[in-house]
């Protein structure tokens, strides 16, 4: 049986047929012309006439690179779930499975641009040079993140869905108002960061009606990983997202999440095409989320185990490993040292969080402003006096 093609809205009393919608998001899993792919599955570089040059500087040394951030990223997210499982964290978000569409972005930011996260970004704060461990206060329920967001060029996560796309599209606006777009050697642009179940909140719409009436210069970097906690893709929209960006006036690309050299390539096209005043620009990064939504989570409760086992055939890195080892010859040493710094970033990840001071009741008011207001000043003297009604057992 042929699948029908994505189904295109001519017809005002026509409504899309299940398959219709299935196909669409769905039909591109292994390419086609629409998902952008330079590195296969089966770690076989191929080339793409719109968007290979954009990475086409990328050699051995590079994916050498890549492949690390990719292997220390994921050890330390597997050591974030281990952490909760023991205790140390309230919760952690994992991003198995997220690894490539992360670093792929993430190093095509230049350090002049401004990202702004949701809350599964580890492998972008890792391309931003954030240590892992600024991230575990987060987790622990201690502190908001210990970077700092003008400097870092990060901003906090955002665990509101989709609120990171207002916040994006007005500091990218600023972009604009401050003559930062243009063609000189300085221009910036701000990615954004969000998931599929995120277009379905009105302050992504909004976001994406701005930037476009503004023409601010902001990629909107939408990580498909199939689910909103048990949310499927297809109950979220009829159409492929990217091609959403259409009825905003701005183009829409979908690019394979799990190939990070694609991923890398197309950022680099959309935040140049900010930086010269042609955004805003939509990315949908098609990827898996393979793990639970968050370790609160219970996955084998809505979803299938074969679907996870597909995709574990296209996980991020293996297709890189398969790569350098099959066409560039990289010796087994590389990948043996790259693994024994993993297990060091681990242990001193786990160090730094079992050594984690808790925090005087106080800071629950002391962080809230950069001074004090005098409700929130009398509400911390109220409080502090209760709790030192407990005496030693508070
Ligand atoms: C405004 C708002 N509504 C609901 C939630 C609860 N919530 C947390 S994560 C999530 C699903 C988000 O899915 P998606 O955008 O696909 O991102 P993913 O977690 O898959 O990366 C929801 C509904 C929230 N945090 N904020
Ligand atoms: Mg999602």
């Amino acid at each position: 049986m042929s699948s029908p093609q994505s189904w295109v809205p001519t017809d005002p009393r026509s409504v899309p047929t299940r398959e219709h919608v299935l196909s669409g998001l769905k039909g591109l899993d292994e390419g086609g012309a629409e998902l952008v792919q330079l590195l296969t599955p089966e770690g076989v570089r191929v080339p793409d006439e719109r968007f290979g040059g954009w990475a086409a500087d990328v050699g051995v040394e590079e994916l050498k690179g890549y492949y690390r951030d990719m292997v220390l990223v994921r050890r330390f997210d597997r050591e974030g779930n281990a952490l909760q499982r023991q205790g140390q964290l309230g919760i952690w978000v994992p991003l198995l499975g997220q690894e490539a569409a992360q670093i792929g972005a993430g190093r095509a930011l230049a350090a002049r641009d401004m990202a702004f996260p949701s809350y599964r970004e580890h492998g972008v704060a890792w391309a931003r040079g954030i240590d892992p461990t600024d991230l575990l206060g987060i987790f622990r329920g201690t502190d908001h993140g210990s970077w700092d967001p003008i400097e870092a060029r990060f901003h906090l996560y955002t665990i509101v869905i989709g609120n990171q796309c207002l916040n994006a599209a007005g500091y990218a606006m600023g972009q604009k108002f401050e003559g930062k777009v243009g063609d000189g050697e300085d221009a910036e642009a701000t990615m954004c960061f969000f998931g599929d179940g995120a277009t379905s909140q009105g302050d992504v719409h909004e976001g994406f009606v701005w930037a476009a009436a503004y023409d601010a210069p902001v990629v909107f970097y939408c990580q498909n990983n199939q689910w909103a906690i048990s949310v499927p893709l297809e109950r979220q929209t009829r159409v492929p997202l990217y091609q959403r960006a259409r009825g905003y006036g701005f183009p829409g690309v979908r690019v394979d999440g799990n190939d990070v050299l694609a991923c890398l390539a197309v950022s680099r096209w959309a935040l140049e095409e900010c930086r010269t005043g042609n955004g805003p620009v939509l990315i949908e990064a098609y990827t898996y989320r393979m793990d639970a939504h968050t370790t609160s989570d219970d996955p084998s409760r809505y979803r299938l185990a074969d679907e996870l086992e597909l995709w574990k055939l296209k996980d991020p890195i293996e297709r890189v490993r398969v790569h350098l080892v099959r066409e560039l010859g990289v010796e087994p040493g590389f990948f043996e040292s790259v693994q024994q710094e993993s297990d060091e970033l681990a242990a001193r990840f786990r160090s730094f969080c079992l050594a984690m001071p808790t925090p005087g009741p106080e800071r629950m008011f002391s962080e809230v402003y950069a001074e004090l207001s005098p409700q929130l000043e009398a509400q911390q003297a109220a409080y502090l006096e209760y709790h030192a009604s407990f005496g030693s057992e508070a």
